[in-house]
């Protein structure tokens, strides 16, 4: 549990870093998603841009975040997955393989 732990303190740091260098006001921080039972935990999030979005898939089966006619991320059985948010992400998103997840970001501005 501490080296989980250890490592996403270790990834949103490399992501607010990343971020930083690319937005001119990036927000820190991470915004998780989990992935439980083909359900996204919270389904809901607000985030602002900059922040990272990291989804966190339990299931033994890939899922993605995707949004029409948008970007998509996938996430592996067992891994994380992640997304810097940007201004224009104000959006639903689904899984493409389970089109029944479904999401929603909000982007704060
Ligand atoms: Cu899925």
């Amino acid at each position: 549990m501490a080296m989980l732990l250890d490592r996403r303190r270790f990834l949103a740091l490399g992501s607010a870093v990343l971020a930083g260098s690319r937005l001119a006001r990036a927000e820190a921080g991470t915004v998780h998603v989990a992935i439980e039972k083909l359900v996204f935990i919270p389904a809901e999030i607000e985030v602002k841009a900059g922040q990272t979005i990291e989804w966190t898939n339990s299931d033994p089966f890939a899922h993605t975040a995707t949004v029409k006619g948008g970007w998509e991320v996938m996430i592996p059985p067992g891994k994380t997955a992640t997304k810097v948010a940007e201004q224009s992400d104000s959006v639903e998103y689904y899984c493409r393989f389970h089109p029944n997840m479904k999401g929603r970001i909000t982007v704060l501005s």
